[in-house]
């Protein structure tokens, strides 16, 4: 361990010096002057804020009562607001992220996709219950969309709330390039508030000297996550809203990041949290940071209880990935206090504002009998051995999982490493019910990526309602990448 631990220092030691370099960047780049500066829209020119909200996708037969979308992947070279684009950018509809995809539950979606990149490629519907064919992982496995080619995609929703799609092949670096995207799922009771405002959180890893994307790095990045040089928000790192006074937002939160998990605080407003992966929570609470692994939705309503005239910076406090006294000393780019993401800028005026209608949600209890062991994950890491598995080997020789639909079913995953991995299942839905022999700390309603801190065992339970062939793995793309991943058969 103390070779690894070396090895990773060593390693280390050129990005100490861009480490040094970006510090310095940020203490003298004040973002609330940005504001005023050369920030904005994608076109680098406007110095005002952006308008509070979204522009959903283009639905091409509103008539017909579902959602019908053109969705193409390409290149796409996309500034993150260094003022250099990313020359191998990849993007959805020119974008990045990719343009909202917004429906209302119970909707029938189809999306014609075109690949039009160089490289193979299958879309997941991140937390959706769609059926396995749509899911993007048989595609993974043995008929992906190559390029040059189209497939449709099309299920009916299920699931209401926030969630995301992004690229299911090579996700370390094609997730990294751009290719993720939010969806909106309306659901009834849901009142609109003032402003409805899809945030995707992703960092970056750039070349100091070029202010590209860092070239595939060591195994030893492989093995401790990615950690970018920029934070973005929305794919860039100078955002700014206009807020006025009074006003409420949604803010709907997705963490696209590869490796990085956000610890996030807005300057002088509190947070409501109404909903997280599976919809609006059945009982919402005040937080001051909200902390979101990869692959993880949060949905928070802010008043804007600010001053007019003044900014209030979205701030990021650094989260470590690794246990405290672990062989293993994690190295972050970013430094080890906070970074601004996104600013909010108010204007002059003031408003009555909506307020927030709590919809009701969908969110049965476990909090009765037990139910069934389904099956015990063991998460493993082998620093030395370069591995990451789950139950002692990496995909696709992890046992499969065979268990029972619809019969209410518990897992327990087991984390014996000293890092944290987020835990995301495909097909359905789970929730949290127990974190090392208690209960959490807030209810978090339905999940579909869960945190399991080192050396921890936390226990979730699943209806287990869409039967088929799902994966499960680690967001940590790289860890995913890797291998830290396993099939599991619902209904035998
Ligand atoms: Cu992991």
């Amino acid at each position: 361990m103390r070779t690894a631990l070396w090895l990773w220092l060593s390693l280390s030691l050129s990005l100490l010096l861009s480490a040094a370099a970006c510090d310095a960047g940020l203490d003298t780049r004040d973002p609330v002057g940005d504001v005023g500066g050369d920030s904005g829209d994608d076109t680098g020119a406007n110095a005002l804020p952006e308008a509070c909200g979204y522009t959903p996708m283009t639905d091409l037969d509103p008539a017909d009562g579902g959602v019908e979308v053109d969705l193409r992947a390409s290149a796409f070279a996309w500034d993150p607001g260094t003022g250099v684009p990313i020359a191998a950018g990849l993007a959805f509809n020119e974008s990045v992220p990719g343009p909202v995809l917004e429906a209302n539950l119970g909707d029938r979606v189809r999306v014609h996709f075109t690949n039009d990149t160089t490289i193979d490629m299958s879309l997941h519907w991140h937390g959706l219950r769609v059926s396995p064919e749509m899911d993007g992982i048989q595609q993974m496995l043995g008929d992906p969309v190559s390029p040059g080619e189209s497939f449709e995609y099309e299920f009916t929703l299920v699931d209401g709330g926030f969630y995301w799609f992004h690229t299911h092949m090579n996700t370390a670096t094609t997730i990294e390039a751009g290719l993720y995207a939010p969806i909106i799922i309306h659901v009834p009771g849901e009142v609109a508030p003032d402003c409805d405002l899809p945030v995707v959180l992703d960092d970056v890893l750039l070349d100091e000297d070029t202010q590209q994307l860092a070239p595939p790095d060591t195994d030893m990045m492989q093995l401790m996550g990615r950690l970018g040089t920029v934070l973005m928000a929305n794919g860039r790192s100078d955002r700014s809203i206009g807020w006025t006074a009074g006003q409420t937002t949604l803010l709907r939160l997705v963490n696209a990041s590869n490796a990085r998990y956000w610890d996030l605080r807005l300057e002088d407003h509190e947070f409501t949290v109404v909903g997280s992966d599976g919809g609006f929570l059945a009982e919402p609470y005040t937080a001051d940071h909200v902390v979101l692994a990869p692959g993880e939705r949060t949905m928070l309503v802010v008043e804007a209880t600010g001053t007019p005239g003044a900014t209030y910076r979205l701030m990021n406090r650094r989260f470590q990935l690794h246990e405290e006294d672990g062989d293993m000393i994690e190295y972050d780019p970013m430094g080890e206090g906070e970074n601004p993401v996104m600013s909010f800028v108010y204007d002059d005026q003031a408003l009555a504002g909506s307020g927030w209608t709590q919809p009701t949600p969908d969110v049965p209890s476990w909090t009765g009998a037990v139910p069934n062991l389904g099956h015990h994950w063991l998460l493993e890491e082998d620093m030395m051995g370069g591995t990451v598995t789950i139950d002692g080997a990496s995909f696709p020789d992890v046992p499969m999982v065979e268990v029972m639909t619809s019969v209410d079913t518990t897992f327990e995953i087991e984390n014996a490493s000293e890092m944290h991995h987020p835990f995301h299942i495909h097909g359905n839905r789970f929730q949290v019910v127990d974190v090392d022999g208690a209960p959490p700390a807030q209810a978090q309603g339905w999940k579909d990526t869960f945190d399991i801190p080192p050396r921890t065992t936390v226990t979730i339970v699943s209806e287990l309602d869409n039967p088929g062939e799902w994966m499960y793995h680690c967001h940590i793309l790289e860890h995913a990448d890797e291998g830290m991943a396993g099939m599991m058969m619902v209904g035998m």
